[in-house]
C-alpha cells in the first residue's frame, strides 16, 4: 500500500497548525527515528467535549480494538497498537498527536454512500468517452463546506447507526438537505431513495481513508456503498440540493482526473472497473 499522502499535509485543516514533516520512508512505525517530534494538535471544538467526542485520555477508559459499549473501536486494519495508553495510526506517522478535529481516540468510522448513473446522450442512451469508448458514469458529488473539495457525501457512524442507514442519512442530509425540509417532505424523500438503498448496492472500499484530518492517534475509516441508477429513473429524478456540511451538490462524470477529497477518487475508480465504465 502506498503511504497516506493527505494525512500528513503541512498544515493541519481548519488552523495554522504545522505537521512535523514525514518523510516516505518514515511513515512507516517499524522505522526507528529518534528525531521525530510531532505536533500535538487537538481542536477546540473537540476540547469542548461535544457528544460526539472522547474525553481525553486519562479523563476515561476506552476499550480499544472492541465494541466499547456503542461505539465500534475496532478497526478495518486489524488490531492496532496502543501505546501509553494511545492508539496508532495503522498506516503510519502523521506528524500531530492528539485528535485534531477527530472526536474519537483512534477508528472514527464513516460511511460514503456513491450514487451513480449513466450520462446520457441527447437520444437518451449511454454516452461513450470518445477516447475509451467506454459508457461515462456520473456520481453525486458534493462540495464541503470546511475545504472547499469535491467529495462524496459521506459521513459519520452515529454511536450503534446500521452502516446501511448512515448511507442512505449522510446522501439525504447532504445531496438532498432533508434537515431543512418539513417531516412530510422528508417522509417523501425517504420513500423515493429507500428502494435504491435498499438494493444491496456494490461494496467498492472499506478501510481506512487517507484523510487530511489523520492523526498519529486519531484516522478516518470507511465503508463506500455503489449504489446505481441503472434506467435512470430513481434518485436522477429527484432535485438535488446541498445540505449540512455541504455547499454545493450535483452530477459529476467520473474520470481519472477528478480531483477529490482525501482517498475518494480511488473508490470511483473501484466503481467504474466493477461498472465497466470510462475512468
Ligand atoms: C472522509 O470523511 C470519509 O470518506 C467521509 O466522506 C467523510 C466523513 O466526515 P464528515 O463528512 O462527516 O466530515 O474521510
Ligand atoms: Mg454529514
Ligand atoms: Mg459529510
Amino acid at each position: 500500500m502506498a503511504p497516506h499522502v493527505k494525512a500528513r499535509c503541512p498544515e493541519y485543516p481548519g488552523s495554522k497548525v504545522k505537521r512535523f514533516p514525514v518523510p516516505d520512508n518514515k511513515v512507516d512505525w517499524s522505522q526507528r527515528w529518534p528525531q521525530y517530534q510531532p505536533v500535538s494538535y487537538t481542536a477546540p471544538s473537540v476540547l469542548t467535549k461535544p457528544v460526539w467526542a472522547d474525553p481525553d485520555i486519562g479523563l476515561f477508559s476506552p476499550k480499544f480494538n472492541t465494541l466499547d459499549g456503542a461505539v465500534d473501536r475496532t478497526s478495518f486494519m486489524g488490531c492496532y497498537k496502543v501505546e501509553n495508553g494511545k492508539p496508532l495510526n495503522p498506516c503510519g506517522r502523521t506528524g500531530l498527536i492528539g485528535r485534531g478535529l477527530l472526536g474519537r481516540w483512534g477508528p472514527n468510522h464513516a460511511a460514503d454512500p456513491i450514487v451513480t448513473r449513466w450520462k446520457e446522450d441527447p437520444k437518451g442512451g449511454k454516452t461513450l468517452h470518445p477516447v475509451s469508448r467506454l459508457p461515462i458514469l456520473q456520481f453525486v458529488s458534493i462540495k464541503r463546506k470546511d475545504c472547499g473539495q469535491w467529495a462524496i457525501p459521506g459521513g459519520m457512524v452515529d454511536p450503534g447507526e446500521q452502516v446501511s442507514l448512515t448511507l442512505q442519512r449522510e446522501f439525504s442530509e447532504e445531496a438532498l438537505n432533508s434537515l431543512a425540509v418539513s417531516a412530510a417532505e422528508r417522509a417523501k424523500i425517504h420513500d423515493r431513495i429507500t428502494k435504491l438503498f435498499k438494493s444491496s448496492g456494490f461494496q467498492a472500499f472499506k478501510g481506512y481513508v487517507d484523510d487530511p484530518r489523520n492523526t498519529d492517534n486519531a484516522w478516518m475509516e470507511t465503508v463506500a456503498v455503489n449504489f446505481h441508477d441503472e434506467s435512470g429513473n430513481s434518485v436522477s429524478e429527484l432535485p438535488l440540493q446541498a445540505g449540512d456540511d455541504a455547499g454545493y451538490v450535483q452530477w459529476v462524470d467520473v474520470d481519472s482526473s477528478l480531483l477529490l477529497y482525501a482517498s475518494h477518487s480511488s473508490f470511483l475508480e473501484l466503481v467504474a472497473k466493477e461498472r465497466k465504465a470510462h475512468w
